[in-house]
């Protein structure tokens, strides 16, 4: 077992680097399916899925919880001085990553460096916490996905961040999304989130909604600005979420945050992070959400995630599902990959699982069922007659009067004459379950 561990402590002794030992391996603390360097098409598995780690969820939450505290106590923790727990726990968190071997992480501010009331405070904290990250990320080779700043959880948020009806509230919130911009340009972040915690209202009889939303618009675009300005050429990602905390959120989904965007003239500097349990919070799949987000050529990133059947909230449980990732990986294959974006854990561990080990393990199924998502989905496009039957359905477009229509070349009149010298169109099976069919074939392979 390699001894790798970064700071002066080994915050999660007897687990190395996880290897990949392949389907048969009964080890627990080893990959079944996600072997980095395994080639999938002109891509390796790593290079397909960007995997991340979210810093709050995997080293801030203890699993708190509206009934009970915390039930795993960290010993990066302990120390008195925040900034001395904000230390320990950068060691412990590019440990972790080193040690699962994921390429990628994300933080908000307040999680890797102590919030502060005292502007300069909060901005030293943060310049002290950057430095430190920026050496881990040079001697572990790690990479950071994505940055951004936490606007929801200090109570001066509890109306709002950019949507606050009080002005001098939205200020303040420019003070750390101008630091987490900063931090994030520092750290050579390939993108920069804004996701809308409590950006919406919890009533509307109080409300001046298209007001607030207009103020959301200037604020994204003058943070898109100041980022610009410092040489920032990453991707502004906005990641919908229909409610919790409030009772209605602005970006509520992913139709709706592509109208906002191009309603204000922002789709060229801003993508969409999808989450999956986000999306079905707003009603839909996972699948739909991020195919709206592709087909407007908007789709950035995935925060990885899945939610219970039976619970209306977000739950934000590890990946598992392999339905899930087989059809958000057949939606990110076809738009040819993420880009500049990346699977993150945006996950937590339930508050049961209380074990140091349980972290390893929910990533190590999170990657592993994604990496199954992406070897099916990649022989369902490339092997199996998924996309042509699925191009067949749509046949009759492809030449005559359907392909004159779907041109913008015919009329209501054209298509009236075209109607009555056709006979009543024959019936065509949606074959539901063959496509199904076909899913499930593949995954058994
Ligand atoms: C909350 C959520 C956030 C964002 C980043 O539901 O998903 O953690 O991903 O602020
Ligand atoms: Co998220």
């Amino acid at each position: 077992m390699s001894n790798v561990f970064i700071g002066a402590k080994e915050y999660f002794p007897g687990i190395g680097k996880i290897p990949f030992e392949g389907r048969d391996s009964d080890n627990p603390l080893a990959f079944k399916i996600y072997d980095a360097n395994k080639r999938i098409g002109d891509k390796t598995m790593a290079e397909h899925l960007r995997f991340a780690v979210a810093y709050w969820h995997s080293f801030c939450g203890n699993g708190a919880d509206p009934f009970g505290p915390g039930t795993r106590a960290y010993p990066w923790d302990v120390a008195s001085d925040p900034l001395a727990r904000a230390e320990a726990r950068a060691d412990a968190a590019f440990e972790f990553f080193t040690k699962l071997g994921v390429p990628y992480y994300c933080f908000h501010d307040v999680d890797l460096a102590p919030d502060a009331e005292d502007i300069g405070e909060y901005e030293r904290n943060l310049k002290h916490m950057v430095a430190i990250a920026r050496q881990r990320q040079a001697d572990t080779g790690l990479k950071l996905l994505w940055g951004t700043a936490n606007l929801f959880s200090h109570p001066r948020y509890m109306n709002g961040a950019a949507t606050n009806p009080d002005f001098n509230v939205v200020a303040r919130a420019a003070v750390q999304v101008k630091a987490a911009l900063e931090a994030t340009v520092e750290l050579g972040g390939e993108n920069y989130v804004f996701w809308g915690g409590r950006e919406g209202y919890a009533a509307l009889v109080n409300t001046q909604m298209k007001r607030e939303q207009d103020h959301l618009a200037r604020f994204l675009a003058i943070a898109r600005d100041y980022g610009r300005s410092l040489g920032f050429s990453g991707t502004f990602l906005i990641e919908p979420k229909p409610m919790e905390p409030m009772k209605h959120q602005y970006d509520f989904d992913s139709a709706t945050v592509v109208g906002f965007l191009r309603q204000h003239g922002l789709e060229q500097d801003f993508k969409l992070n999808i989450e999956a349990n986000h999306a079905t919070l707003s009603g839909h799949s996972f699948d739909h959400d991020l195919q709206v987000a592709a087909d407007a050529g908007l789709l950035g990133s995935i925060d990885a995630n899945r939610g219970n059947p039976q619970n209306g909230w977000d739950t934000d449980q590890f990946p598992s599902d392999l339905y899930d990732t087989v059809g958000a990986m057949l939606v990110v294959l076809r738009q040819g990959g993420l880009g500049s974006g990346g699977l993150n854990f945006d996950a937590k561990v339930r508050r049961e699982s209380s074990d140091a080990q349980d972290l390893f393990l929910a990533h190590i199924g999170g990657m592993d069922a994604f990496a199954r998502g992406l070897e099916v989905a990649h022989a369902l496009i490339e092997q199996s007659p998924l996309e042509q039957w699925r191009t067949q359905r749509y046949a009759s477009f492809d030449s005559g009067a359907g392909a004159q229509f779907e041109r913008g070349a015919s009329s209501l009149a054209d298509l009236y004459a075209y109607a009555a010298k056709a006979s009543e169109p024959e019936q065509r099976s949606g074959r539901q379950e063959a496509y199904e069919n076909l899913i499930n074939q593949y995954l058994l392979r």
